[in-house]
């Protein structure tokens, strides 16, 4: 056993920072853990935390024949999903945060979080989790290290970022690291607060060990704290996926793209082309997040910083996705899904009929009877990008890959068209501005109502919504190449209710015109609101659907834009403040085109 006043000799095999021994040092004293565990990241490692977290039921093994190495987490059913409404920016001043952020004094937040941490890992360990969110040896990276209480984040960190020596290495002495504080306390809905400090590069997060709440170096670093950081140093922080794109004649591109939750993004990093496309191939850079600056060359250049997918199981299966299938074989955890009898993982729509003799995500047994779902909506896996067949190597690349377009997608049951390509940069940023989406399970609240999420960055912005936009502006200014932007929607339904476009894989049409643009290799038609594609760039019969049906998903309805608008004033006054004059000016524009 390792008391705290050990602490430092400890972690003298791994580090001398005196910066880090020291804040382990006082945060151990506020927590008070029995024991703190500095993790090197070694295999050996990997394995004695597994055996431990299995010891104490919080993994239990998945049957080693059906899928090696892979493990089963079941959370507190009331702890399922990231937890807005508990999410704080605390900025000095309530005008950083902005009116689309909850907000608390940094005082405040310190002070009430600091009373539940007062003793909260008491008969606990405390792990000490270095992590790069980003390549290592880049000077795009940066390096947060978390101390939490769950083994179960510790496990998942492991998989989702560089942890361990690697990250000690990359910081040395340095002071410039994210200061993240975990612990999950009694899981009390009560006493449930994430809270990101951006001028301190520093992270409190009690009461939840779900996701997005707790492995901070996700949400919490790469995009709220990011996004700050981003604005600060002339970058961009976004939840985008990179793809690369390979034509025929092994010529590649490469595209960013940002989907609110569950809407879309790991399913489109891993899109296989349709037999119609023989010869392109499409490969995964990242599924989540982007990191974006401008380049020597002018261009834009984006890295993934993640070093795993934590993707939602509903809906995968071989045909909608078989690399996210084929990616989850080996060497994955697997939260809130349903167990099958002989030691595997099952959810909706992985296959058309349930196996018998299934345990549902609350560990009961469950029938297609049992008139819930088997698998939580929010059920994920968490697995390491290189279990992916289509991982493209420039996903290990440092200097990232250089953007040729930006896709904005929202769920839309009606409205927005399958593609839509803005004017320019400007138009773009607008469109991605004012982009509205039905809500998903990925977090606690009600679903399926629209709500504005610019950007897919409503719930991860860390400062105000309208400077985010300004800085978006200033970014286009500076860049000499600048992607092009374009909004997709593969949501859209039919007067039954279904979907109009096929998704998935038949995505690539789509795709494609996209980058015959960028290489100015396509016409378009102009719209009021935009650029469309031509009659038949698109081919439906391809894409298995009939030209009736490709008409109505690309239609463009005057009367249900002028209704879009109006939604859209909600969030111009709310932003009023800060909303850069370019796009209420444009907006105006665009409503008068409109008639
Ligand atoms: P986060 O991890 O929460 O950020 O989600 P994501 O944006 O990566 O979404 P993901 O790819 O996991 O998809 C979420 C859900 O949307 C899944 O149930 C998918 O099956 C479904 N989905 C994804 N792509 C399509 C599509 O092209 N068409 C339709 N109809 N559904 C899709
Ligand atoms: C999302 O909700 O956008 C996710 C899942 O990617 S979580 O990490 O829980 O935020
Ligand atoms: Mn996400």
């Amino acid at each position: 056993m390792i008391t705290n006043h050990e602490t430092a000799s400890v972690a003298q095999n791994l580090t001398t920072n005196p910066h880090l021994l020291a804040w382990v040092k006082e945060m151990a004293a506020l927590t008070k853990p029995d024991r703190i565990v500095w993790c090197d990241g070694s295999e050996e490692e990997k394995e004695r935390l597994t055996r431990q977290a299995v010891e104490e039921g919080v993994l239990i093994p998945l049957n080693p024949e059906k899928r090696p190495g892979s493990y089963y987490a079941r959370s507190n059913p009331n702890d399922v999903a990231r937890v807005e409404h508990l999410t704080f920016i605390c900025t000095p001043t309530r005008e950083e945060a902005g009116p689309t952020n909850n907000w608390m004094a940094p005082e405040e937040a310190y002070s009430k979080l600091g009373k539940l941490f007062d003793g909260s890992m008491r008969g606990r360990t405390m792990y000490v989790v270095p992590y790069i969110m980003g390549l290592p040896g880049s000077p795009f990276s940066k390096v947060g290290v978390e101390l939490t209480d769950s083994i179960y984040v510790v496990l998942n960190m492991r998989i989702m970022t560089r942890m361990g020596k690697v990250a000690l290495e990359q910081l040395g002495d340095s002071n410039d690291f994210n200061r993240g504080l975990h612990s999950m306390l009694d899981l009390d809905p009560e006493k449930r607060f994430i809270c990101h400090f951006p001028q301190d590069n520093t992270i409190w997060s009690i009461g939840s060990n779900y996701g997005g709440n707790v492995l901070l170096g996700k949400k919490c670093l790469a995009l709220r704290i990011g996004s700050y950081l981003g604005r600060k140093e002339g970058w961009l922080a976004e939840h985008m996926l990179i793809l690369e794109v390979e034509n025929p004649q092994g010529e590649r591109r490469y595209v960013a793209a940002a989907f609110p939750s569950a809407c879309g993004k790991t399913n489109f990093a891993m899109l296989i082309p349709p037999a119609k496309f023989a010869g392109w191939k499409v490969r995964t850079i990242g599924d989540d997040i982007a990191w974006m600056r401008i380049g020597e060359d002018g261009r834009l250049w984006a890295v993934n910083p993640e070093n795993g997918y934590f993707g939602v199981a509903p809906g995968t299966n071989e045909k909608s996705n078989p690399n996210a299938m084929a990616s989850l074989r080996k060497d994955t955890i697997f939260t809130n899904v349903a167990l099958t009898a002989d030691g595997d993982v099952w959810w909706e729509g992985m296959t058309k009929e349930p196996p018998a003799g299934l345990t549902d995500w609350k560990g009961n047994p469950w029938t297609p009877e049992s008139g819930e779902k088997a698998a939580h909506p929010n059920s994920r896996f968490t697995t390491p990008m290189a279990n992916n067949p289509a991982l493209s190597p420039r996903a290990y690349d440092p200097q990232g890959v250089p953007i040729s377009a930006i896709i904005f997608g929202g769920r839309r049951s009606d409205t927005v068209p399958l593609v839509l390509q803005s004017f320019d940069w400007t138009h773009g940023v607008f469109m991605g501005a004012t982009m509205g989406s039905e809500t998903t399970a990925a977090a606690v609240g009600q679903v399926g109502v629209v709500r504005r999420d610019p950007m897919a960055m409503l719930p991860f912005c860390g400062y105000d919504m309208g400077e985010y936009f300004a800085h978006w502006l200033e970014i286009g200014k500076r860049l000499k190449n600048p992607p092009l932007i374009f909004q997709v929607n593969w949501f859209r339904k039919d007067e039954n209710g279904d979907f109009i476009w096929p998704g998935f894989g038949e995505n690539m049409h789509v795709l494609k015109w996209i980058l015959d643009r960028a290489d100015g290799k396509a016409s378009a038609k102009e719209t009021p609101i935009g650029y469309v594609p031509e009659d038949d760039a698109i081919d439906a019969e391809a894409a298995g659907i009939t030209k009736d049906q490709l008409r109505k998903a690309m239609a463009i309805d005057a009367e249900e834009w002028k209704r879009e608008f109006e939604l859209q004033e909600e969030l111009f006054q709310k932003l009023a403040r800060t909303m850069p004059k370019e796009l209420v000016e444009l907006r105006e524009k665009l409503r008068a085109r409109l008639g």
